[in-house]
């Protein structure tokens, strides 16, 4: 997240006016007309709400701004569900359809200074709207205002709108820093850590965007034992834009992920942003509990699955000294999505919009797409390697990689980094009439990590990226069946021991951190409760049996 000097920033959080509707042939003229007849918090999940709980439909929030006559403002979101599209007194400025990724809209100039401002958010599933999120996702799509947002009023004359710090060498502290728009000739202050800024003059341009090098003094590289933070402040006399960045190099080397140049096992969760008070709309102290509950298990590492997680929770993970896997929303999609040009055009949209978003982020250490695609199908090659070809070009400092379920079956593993398996051995299990399933966990991740070999891909880190059974929380039984706490603590346990034991694997992230809420109707039959069960937490974070198991595991790895 950047600070912005300059502008006069107002965050826009607080009580909002609502409508609720319905009406499946709303249309954006009669924006003018709604009848407000309720109040809301920003942010919020609406369908979180009691009185719209589990609703489809539009949720139309209102609220007036204040921006000085004849001054350009902003507005920042950082997400709206499951899409948007943004009003300034009836006028259409915006739109979003990417639920979970951050964006601004634009605010132009008037000779007045109070707007109107409606943001029309909807949760009903259409393809053909919003081809990103299905239905047959295995969690619940809200709908609303879900993350903090910020109005700025832009200064006259030039903006610097991006900034990026890139680590070209953590043990001399040579940075590389981006930062545009700007043009030849313009006039920088650069300060590091709020010391007397040093002035640059921009002499060559690419695009918009000015590049320089520069050697931090005093700094130890970024890392989870010591999470040290730097800023940069870039001034163009006009507008003035900072950033936090940290020192780290991150590599993938001989089978193992490089930190600084050390190897370091993942040891970590998938986590989705869900609550069942909240929705995906977190308040702060949520964040900070849900982090505080992964380092009591001894975590170092976050799957953001299945999508962008919220700005406030990788700043924590900077600060707390979390690595992160961030990814981009998919779900399970398949050749259909793959060769529809629409629907990869959104996916590339959403990727580049999350590269740029957290690009500052040394918690951030690799990033992924496309979650259990078809990536057995030689159709669905394209889009992989768009995919691919998008975060090569936009961020080469970070590893790449994507969650597969198709294992040996993959096509594409050759093209990343880091392969990401999601195995299920003990609990979708290929043989149902066995009596002790748990036996098929370490036979499960020997084949992958032989078939790694055998293909010439064991230089490349194999990361176990969901694993997991399900658990209802206090359901306690003493043939440790399915669904006990008991069966999930020894299906964890095994797991873990083996991921500590064995030097082939790069790291885990278990399935997953908290159960949360999915499908409504028929879909939920493996899903009792209507929720994904598999969590070490239940969906209010009150621990299972496997917490206590899987701290003393993590907790007690020697490097
Ligand atoms: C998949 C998927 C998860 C979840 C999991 C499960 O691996 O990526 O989102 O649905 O299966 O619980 O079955």
């Amino acid at each position: 997240m950047y600070s912005f000097s300059k502008r006069n920033s107002e965050s826009l959080n607080g009580i909002w006016d609502f409508k609720f509707n319905d009406d499946h042939n709303w249309n954006d003229e009669n924006i003018g007309s709604i009848n407000y007849d309720d109040r809301i918090t920003v942010p919020s999940a609406f369908d979180a709400m009691p009185a719209y709980n589990g609703k489809r439909g539009v949720g139309f929030y209102r609220r007036c701004i204040n921006v000085p006559s004849g001054r350009r403002a902003k507005i920042n979101f950082n997400a709206v569900g499951m899409y948007a599209k943004i009003f300034i007194d009836g006028r259409k400025v915006g739109e979003q359809y990417a639920a979970y990724t951050p964006f601004s809209v634009n605010i132009p100039a008037e000779d007045r200074e109070k707007r109107e401002l409606v943001v029309m958010t909807c949760n009903r599933f259409d393809y053909e709207i919003y081809p990103l999120h299905e239905i047959f996702f295995d969690f619940y799509a809200y709908g609303g205002i879900f993350r903090d947002i910020e109005l700025q009023v832009l200064p006259d004359g030039d903006t610097l709108d991006w900034l990026g710090v890139d680590t070209l060498d953590y043990r001399s502290g040579e940075i590389k820093v981006r930062v545009k728009p700007v043009k030849p000739g313009n006039v920088l202050k650069i300060s590091f850590d709020g010391e007397t800024p040093e002035t640059l003059t921009v002499d060559k341009v690419s695009g918009n965007e000015f590049v320089f090098k520069h050697q931090l003094a005093d700094f130890t590289p970024w890392s989870p034992e010591l999470p040290e933070l730097h800023t940069v402040c870039v001034d163009n006399g006009t507008d003035s834009i900072s950033t936090r960045f940290g020192i780290r190099q991150v590599a993938a080397q001989n089978g193992k992920i490089l930190l600084n140049g050390k190897a370091v096992k993942l040891l970590g969760y998938c986590r989705h942003e869900a609550h069942p008070q909240y929705g995906p709309a977190l308040p702060l102290s949520q964040l900070i509990a849900d982090l505080q509950l992964l380092r009591g298990l001894g975590c170092n590492f976050v799957r953001g699955s299945h999508y962008q997680q919220d700005p406030r929770f990788l700043e924590l993970c900077d600060e707390m000294g979390f690595l992160v896997f961030e990814e981009s929303m998919g779900w399970g999609q398949s050749v259909k999505h793959f060769t529809d040009p629409v629907f990869i055009e959104a996916q590339i949209k959403q990727t580049a919009a999350m590269i740029e978003t957290s690009y500052n982020h040394p918690s951030v250490i690799m990033r992924g797409f496309l979650n259990e695609g078809e990536s057995d199908k030689e159709e669905s090659r394209g889009c992989y390697e768009a995919l691919v070809k998008l975060l090569k070009a936009k961020d080469p400092h970070r590893l790449i990689t994507y969650a597969s379920n198709r294992e040996e079956r993959d096509l594409f593993l050759e093209m990343v980094d880091v392969i990401c398996f999601n195995i299920y051995p003990a609990w979708y299990s290929e043989n149902r009439s066995n009596e002790s399933p748990l036996d098929e966990i370490i036979p499960r991740i020997h084949r992958n990590i032989n078939h790694l070999k055998e293909r010439g891909l064991a230089d490349k880190p194999y990361i176990i990226s969901e694993i997991g059974a399900g658990a209802i929380y206090g359901w306690r039984d003493p043939i440790c069946a399915y669904w006990s706490e008991e069966y999930q603590r020894e299906y964890l346990s095994i797991t873990c021991k083996e991921v500590l034991d064995n030097d082939a694997i790069a790291g885990v992230a278990l399935w997953q951190f908290c159960d949360c809420r999915t499908y409504r109707g028929s879909g939920a039959l493996g899903r009792p409760r209507s929720f994904n069960n598999k969590g070490t937490f239940d969906e209010y974070r009150r621990p299972k049996l496997a917490a206590e198991a899987v701290a003393n595991l993590f907790k007690g790895y020697k490097k």
